[in-house]
């Protein structure tokens, strides 16, 4: 062999060798009140979402996958600890001005992806709170925050969009900020003059429902009072775009190294505020616009990572932090509109719910190559992508990690696509707690209203225990507790069981 042969022979094996060592990519696109039946993939007929369907066309459907809680917080504090996050207090969905929640002084998923060799970035919403104890500085370094618990990167929604201050923070600072006009936030009262959504209800864009009547920024009051900041200030419609492109733009930087991305959308909750692209697309008014717009982000994620090459090394998972909600505090017409969509499917309740609809959400993992395409029943809880993250990496946890964390690496790459967890614990908005096991749903005994009011969700309290044989009733209509005393006792048993774990 000449000289120049086995250089080429060992170029050739040592570019292979790098690829076959190269760890897989992780972009995780977490969608924001987003309903089973929400997307054409999940059986909406009155709505086409093309790129999300075809994620789920060639990748994997869950139909039995799980977020851990019905609202936002809790949801992202387990997804990102491997905790559940009703073992810890203040989790519930945090105000504008929280102290970042999650302690930087545990292991979470991001920092175990660090250790693994991953790049790692969260973009989007945040919600998680920010700063020392009584909350950030939003006109200084603002820390701690995502940086100390794992990512090394952000550009984020500090909490939410119906929630003040309404600027970007990238990395340990909001961005475009004057220093002659500095930010004030204030939930509890009035800072500056500005307009409020209380004051002046003409002068908003967007009427309200429910709550959200204070300072009016572009045209849409919000939860919180704030001023100052205004050349900072973003624009509801450019939201979706801004948070695709900062996205795109870390994967760009990356494409050499693996990456983590945690993607947190903005869409589909309130203020539901479309791009002029998408007004008016759906027929089924604003609500509907934006499940558009989410489906062109997805789209926008795919090319991107097609044109860098590296979707054959990445695995995309697409998922919501918590079920559907129509009225959630403006009037954008999401009743009116409907149309006959319906965004949960055959199921229960609805965001803040204990009912299954509450949780119960759309899930896809899709990875050309390496998952075969097709629909999986096995259960499956997000806690455990911490777990199946580190076992995908070759990482151990120590004892104290991700403590309600499975494994489930094989169920989520398609090997096991009947059973997965043996259990679910779902966690509502009040605090109620549900098992689901062996085809079996148990919710709690809880005090509460029964009805969410303008929302009109049913969150699923009651002071009798609540036992569905979900086998043969998937719309949790019938309650079969005094019927099956033994299913019931065993149940609580094994709730109480894991809240004293
Ligand atoms: C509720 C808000 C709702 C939404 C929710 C959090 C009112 C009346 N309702 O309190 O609009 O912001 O909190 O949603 O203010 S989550 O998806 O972030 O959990
Ligand atoms: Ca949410």
């Amino acid at each position: 062999m000449r000289i120049f042969e086995i250089f080429t022979l060992l170029f050739i094996s040592c570019a292979f060798l790098s690829q076959a060592q190269q760890k897989p990519n992780i972009v995780l696109i977490y969608t924001d009140d987003l309903g089973y039946g929400d997307l054409s993939c999940y059986g909406a007929n009155k709505i086409s979402t093309p790129n999300i369907d075809a994620l789920a066309s060639k990748g994997l459907k869950f139909n039995n996958a799980f977020a851990t809680s019905s609202t936002c917080t809790p949801s992202r504090f387990s997804l990102l600890t491997g905790k559940y996050a009703w073992r810890k207090s203040g989790t519930d969905i945090a105000p504008g001005d929280a102290a970042l929640i999650i302690p930087t002084d545990i292991n979470t998923l991001p920092k175990m992806l660090q250790h693994a060799g991953y790049k790692t970035a969260a973009v989007g919403k945040w919600h998680l709170g920010l700063g020392p104890k009584g909350g950030p500085n939003w006109n200084g370094e603002i820390k701690p925050g995502p940086l100390e618990i794992g990512f090394d990167y952000c550009f984020l929604i500090p909490a939410t969009a119906d929630r003040v201050p309404t600027v970007y923070m990238e990395n340990r600072h909001i961005i475009n900020l004057d220093p002659k006009d500095p930010i004030q936030v204030n939930y509890h009262s009035k800072v500056g003059n500005e307009p409020t959504g209380e004051e002046n209800p003409e002068l908003l864009k967007m009427k309200l429902s429910d709550g959200h009547a204070q300072t009016i920024v572009n045209g849409i009051s919000r939860i919180g009072y704030m001023t100052g900041g205004h050349s900072a200030r973003w624009k509801d419609e450019d939201l979706a775009i801004d948070i695709t492109n900062k996205s795109i733009e870390f994967m760009e930087k990356n494409k050499n190294n693996p990456f983590f991305l945690y993607m947190a959308t903005n869409d589909i909750h309130v203020p539901r505020s479309p791009n002029e692209k998408f007004v008016g697309k759906s027929g089924l008014g604003p609500r509907g616009d934006v499940i558009l717009q989410l489906d062109w982000t997805v789209g926008k994620v795919v090319k991107a990572l097609d044109s860098l090459g590296i979707s054959d090394n990445t695995l995309i998972i697409f998922s919501s932090d918590n079920g559907p909600v129509l009225d959630d505090g403006y009037a954008d017409f999401a009743n009116e509109m409907l149309n006959g969509h319906q965004p949960a499917g055959i199921y229960r309740g609805g965001k803040y719910s204990a009912y299954d609809a509450g949780t119960r959400v759309p899930f896809i993992a899709y990875w050309p190559g390496k998952i075969k395409p097709g629909v999986s029943q096995a259960m499956l809880s997000q806690v455990d992508l911490y777990h199946s993250f580190a076992k995908m990496n070759n990482q151990k946890l120590a004892a104290d990690d991700a403590p309600d964390s499975f494994n489930m690496l094989n169920v989520l790459l398609g090997k096991d696509t009947k059973k997965g967890r043996p259990y679910i614990v779902q966690h509502a908005m009040n605090g109620t707690l549900s098992l689901i096991e062996n085809g079996w749903k148990y919710i709690e005994p809880a005090e509460g209203p029964k009805i969410l009011p303008v929302t009109n969700i049913e969150l699923g309290n009651s002071k009798e225990p609540q036992l569905f044989h979900s086998k043969v009733d998937p719309k949790e209509e019938n309650n079969v507790y005094q019927s099956y005393p033994k299913v019931l006792s065993k149940m609580e048993n094994k709730l109480q069981a894991i809240k004293n774990k």
